[in-house]
């Protein structure tokens, strides 16, 4: 197994710019809000103010015993024109790593998460052939900046995520429901971090560069062996095929027909994952659904709470020997009631894939505080912090204890004490 010589182990929490930032008034999830599209009719403007708040918040992740912190940099807010960059924006991130480095907070620095400008939105946003040259050219421009302060680099957040809500759903911006489209975006994804990895990697040759990849445990619903094959299904297509494409070079299935593609190739040097949890399906007549199981507890996002199932996905990643970094697990728990067991239970799936053999190099809490859900607006409760969106005050919630403390074990040599 390749290892990456850690020191310590990261503990921290992520966020995304739009979900925590103000004056996100550039990107297509802006427009989206404008026509209507947010389930709650809630804005993202001002959400958490993350951007004028930072530094309170860094002190929230000092309080919480964390070292380490995954957050993203806003595209739309950068290069607001195509090819005209704001140094200002710029800046304003530089600023925070800065901040960062004080407090012995190590970044880990995501480039993309799910929003783009709006004028690439125009030009066909990710289905646009060159969608790969758009984000290599912001690529180019930021990392120069910001490289002697940031070593952990996630080029793009769950691109599985942005074709099925987007493309195939079409919950999302742009609102397509199009099974090739979202393949061809799935493919622009891929050769768009292929060519980001590279950049970054050409100016810091010792930075450690992955996506953040969204793993589901995909369960028969019966003994019914087509059950057990629309899972196997499901499995190669969500869960592996654009990790498999962007480690072997060839394109997988149903993103492609597994042509080779050499600039593909070896283009992970640790596996970022987000786990959230389980889904049972069942193969019908009109082909496969998913299979709602009664009587299970679930987040308030009707998910189901499994979270023993981090470890499942741990091991499912053992096999590609490269480390893994837990990029997001979390749950929306507005009251709390869930979320301690949860995360002792995650956590504790951490170690036991630690002493499986999994080379595990942090663990990232979804999320810091309660935030812009996306189309959900503000219902869905993730923070480990209860944010008050009327005084920006922001009140631990029990779990925030649990993780402090946990935050002061290393699970490479101690377990905890739960
Ligand atoms: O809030 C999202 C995040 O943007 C991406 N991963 C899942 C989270 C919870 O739904």
């Amino acid at each position: 197994m390749k290892q990456l010589n850690q020191k310590k182990f990261l503990w921290g929490t992520a966020t995304a710019s739009h979900q925590v930032e103000s004056g996100n008034f550039y990107n297509d999830w802006w427009l989206w809000e404008k026509e209507g599209k947010i389930k709650t009719g809630d804005s993202a403007h001002p959400s958490c103010e993350h951007n004028l708040r930072y530094k309170e918040d860094f002190y929230l992740i000092k309080f919480l015993n964390n070292n380490s912190y995954r957050f993203s940099i806003e595209w739309s807010k950068i290069e607001k024109e195509e090819g005209v960059f704001d140094e200002n924006e710029i800046e304003h991130y530089l600023n925070m790593l800065k901040e960062m480095k004080i407090r012995d907070i190590e970044p880990i620095l995501t480039l993309h998460h799910f929003t783009i400008p709006q004028w690439l939105y125009h030009k066909g946003g990710f289905e646009n052939p060159e969608f790969p040259e758009y984000f290599s050219k912001f690529v180019s421009k930021v990392v120069p900046y910001y490289k002697e302060l940031a070593n952990y680099w996630i080029t793009i957040n769950e691109p599985v995520i942005v074709a099925l809500m987007g493309y195939i759903f079409g919950d999302w911006p742009p609102g397509i429901k199009n099974r090739k489209r979202a393949f061809s975006v799935l493919k622009n994804l891929a050769f768009a971090h292929a060519q980001a990895y590279d950049i970054i990697k050409e100016k810091k040759k010792d930075s450690l560069v992955s996506i953040a990849h969204n793993l589901m445990i995909f369960k028969p619903a019966t003994w019914n062996p087509l059950d057990y094959m629309v899972c196997h299904l499901l499995d190669s297509w969500f869960n592996m095929a654009f990790l498999k494409t962007i480690i072997e070079g060839r394109i997988y299935s149903p993103i492609g027909k597994k042509e080779f593609h050499p600039e593909l190739k070896n283009k992970l040097d640790y596996i970022g994952v987000n786990y959230y949890t389980r889904s049972f399906f069942k193969f019908g007549i009109r082909g496969f659904a998913e299979y709602k199981r009664k009587n299970v507890p679930r987040s308030d996002f009707g998910f189901e709470i499994y979270p023993e199932g981090l470890y499942e996905v741990l091991m499912r990643l053992k096999p590609f020997g490269l480390p893994v970094m837990i990029t997001e697990n979390g749950m929306a728990d507005k009251k709390d009631l869930y979320r301690p067991d949860f995360l002792k239970t995650s956590l504790k799936s951490v170690s036991r894939a630690i002493k499986e053999g999994v080379d595990i190099l942090g663990y990232m809490h979804w999320s810091l505080m309660d935030n812009f859900e996306w189309v959900e607006g503000y219902s869905k409760k993730f923070g480990l912090l209860e944010t008050d969106f009327k005084t920006q005050e922001r009140k631990p919630r029990g779990s925030a204890y649990l993780y402090q403390k946990a935050s002061l074990i290393n699970p490479n040599t101690d377990s905890f004490d739960f």
